[in-house]
């Protein structure tokens, strides 16, 4: 099963993070993140077996992630894939620290993969062309979070689907 931890985020933040993707789409081209699956990645597991997680469910019933408030304020491009993201202009201290403890206990899972750099970002498109933010609408949005998801990625061939398997706790 291919897994991922995430903040997924509220209705209406939803709607605008929708509507930037969609003025970034009429100006970058690519294919769209379509609503549903608009998220903030905290760690890309890859593949996991079965038994593995199922044990990550149990973990994650138990945890509680400090609330925060991530301010978005900048476009972001990753030139590679042709990936258009929204996230901050400065490093976010308190996103930093999560992502590195929900590491220290993955490896202590026995999950393997921690990227040495993590850059906090909402992808937006993907295979797009060059941003060019001139002309876009300026983020400004404030992200509070205070719950973490374990979500399983399905890809079917044509699109992909994101099904929540457990939640942390509400703090
Ligand atoms: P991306 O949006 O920048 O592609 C589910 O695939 C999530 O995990 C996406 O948010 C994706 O980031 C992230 N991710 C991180 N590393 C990945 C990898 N090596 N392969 C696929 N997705 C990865």
């Amino acid at each position: 099963m291919r897994l991922f931890l995430a903040l997924i985020p509220p209705p209406a933040l939803r709607e605008r993070l929708g509507e930037l993707a969609d003025a970034a789409h009429s100006r970058c081209g690519g294919r769209r993140t379509p609503d549903e699956n608009l998220h903030l990645t905290l760690a890309f597991l890859g593949k996991v077996s079965e038994e593995r997680a199922a044990a990550l469910v149990d973990w994650m019933h138990g945890l509680a992630v400090p609330p925060g408030k991530w301010q978005l304020d900048a476009w972001g491009h990753f030139r590679g894939p042709g990936i258009v993201w929204v996230g901050g202009s400065r490093p976010d201290p308190a996103l930093q620290r999560l992502h590195e403890t929900l590491w220290d206990r993955l490896e202590a899972h026995g999950i393997p993969g921690r990227p040495s750099r993590y850059v906090p970002h909402i992808t937006l498109l993907r295979r797009a062309g060059r941003l060019d933010a001139d002309g876009l609408p300026a983020p400004a949005l404030a992200w509070r979070y205070n719950r973490l998801e374990l979500i399983h990625s399905i890809n079917n061939g044509q699109d992909v689907r994101y099904t929540p398997l457990a939640r942390s706790q509400a703090t």
